[in-house]
Order: C-alpha cells, then structure tokens, then sequence
C-alpha cells in the first residue's frame, strides 16, 4: 500500500517512522510519504489561507495549493480522505475496508476547513472519504491521519506478527475487550478470576463472553445490537 499525507505540518506525522508502520516501512508492505502543502505554492510568503466569503471567524484554506497537490500525487487507484470532525466517523469496519485499498491520500487541513471546491473536485474526480475520529474538535487533520493510518495498516495482511490477535481484539466482533490478566495469581490481596486458572477452555471461552458483553452493556450500550 502506498499512503501520500498533504499538511502544512509535515513534523506532525515524524511518529510514523517509528514503531508498527515503521516495521511495516522495512518490510515494503508499506510506502508512506509526507508533502509539505506549501511545495504548491507560488508567492513569496507561501500563503495557504485567506478569509472566509461570506465573514466569519477564522481562515479557510485556499484551493489553488489543494488542487495542484491533488492532480501531482493522485492516481486512477486514489481514495482520498479529509479528515474532518464534519465526516462520517471512521470505525474498525471502514478501517477493514481502507486496509485493502492500494493507495491512500490524507489531506489534512487546518483553520476553519478547506474551500468545498476542493472537496467538489475530489468527489468527481477520485474516491473522496470525509471522516471524523468522534464528536470532539482537533486542531487539524494531522492526528486524525496518524490514528486512521496505523488503524489500517496494521490490518495489511503479513503486518502483524500473530493475526490471531486480530480475531480476538476489541471491536473485531462488535463488543468491547474482555479483561486480561497475567501472573501473579494474586497481587495485594487481588486474585485471578478462577475460572482463568481452571485449564477448562470452554469455561474460559464462555467467562470471556459474558464479561465482553456485561462491559460492552454498561460502558457501550450503543454498540448492543
Ligand atoms: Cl478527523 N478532524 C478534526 N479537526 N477534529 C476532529 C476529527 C477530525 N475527528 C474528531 N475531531
């Protein structure tokens, strides 16, 4: 898979180096590359960003630097994805999906939003995702690409080490992680569940769903079909 990230903070994305994209990256799974908005400008002060028509608060990224970077780096195979706390929320199902994509392109803006016309072109012209990370309001884009992009490439298949792990973990069968313990069997005064020392796998199983249930009811009760 090959990831293009637009920002006018290519910084903010030095964390995907590192770690598990960072694995992937040696292995050749992966090609991940970060673009400076700014390398599409053309004035002397580089500008992004003007005031909104209409008035209002804050400024909106203009579309001449978005519209030269979209037609450098986008293909005919091109999902591009502005994050945006407006988008639809990403979820593991959309990350299962984005993960068998072969190439993706985060735009992340900043300010008040990028011009819609942008967002027009994308539509007609690529595959467009707008996606919010939840009902909170980030700064800008950049940790939303992070989050979304080591959600899906850590479901590219040979990326993880053990895919069982992929099975089991939270949200993979729509309930919340039951909760794991390891030795001590007991540690200041607190023991291991029983049942988790008994060997008796189908009591184990069984103990598992009932607590990923119990825990999805109380704290999720959205995700309770
Ligand atoms: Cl994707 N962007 C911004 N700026 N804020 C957010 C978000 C995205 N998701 C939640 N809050």
């Amino acid at each position: 898979m090959r990831i293009d990230i637009i920002t006018i903070f290519p910084e903010y994305l030095d964390p995907l180096a590192l770690s598990l994209p960072g694995r992937a990256r040696e292995r050749g799974l992966l090609d991940i590359q970060v673009h400076d908005l700014r390398e599409w400008t053309h004035d002397r002060h580089r500008t992004v960003d003007d005031t909104p028509y209409g008035g209002g608060a804050g400024m909106v990224m203009r579309p001449e630097p978005w519209g030269e970077a979209l037609d450098s780096v986008c293909t005919e195979e091109s999902v591009v994805i502005v994050p945006t706390p407006s988008g639809e929320v990403f979820d593991q199902g959309r990350a299962a999906a984005l993960s068998a994509e072969r190439h993706l392109v985060f735009c992340c803006g900043r300010y008040e939003g990028i011009d819609q016309r942008v967002i027009d072109e994308i539509a007609d012209r690529w595959r467009l995702a707008e996606l919010s990370l939840g009902d909170f309001v980030l700064n800008g884009g950049e940790v939303a690409a992070l989050a979304i992009t080591e959600a899906v490439v850590r479901l590219i298949p040979g990326f993880m080490g053990n895919p069982d792990s992929l099975v089991e973990e939270s949200h993979a069968d729509g309930l919340l992680e039951y909760p794991v313990y390891t030795k001590p069997a007991s540690w200041r005064g607190r023991d291991v569940p029983e049942v988790l020392l008994s060997g008796h796998h189908g009591n184990v199983a069984r103990w598992r769903h009932e607590q990923a249930v119990e825990r999805t009811r109380a704290r999720r009760p959205d995700l309770e079909r």
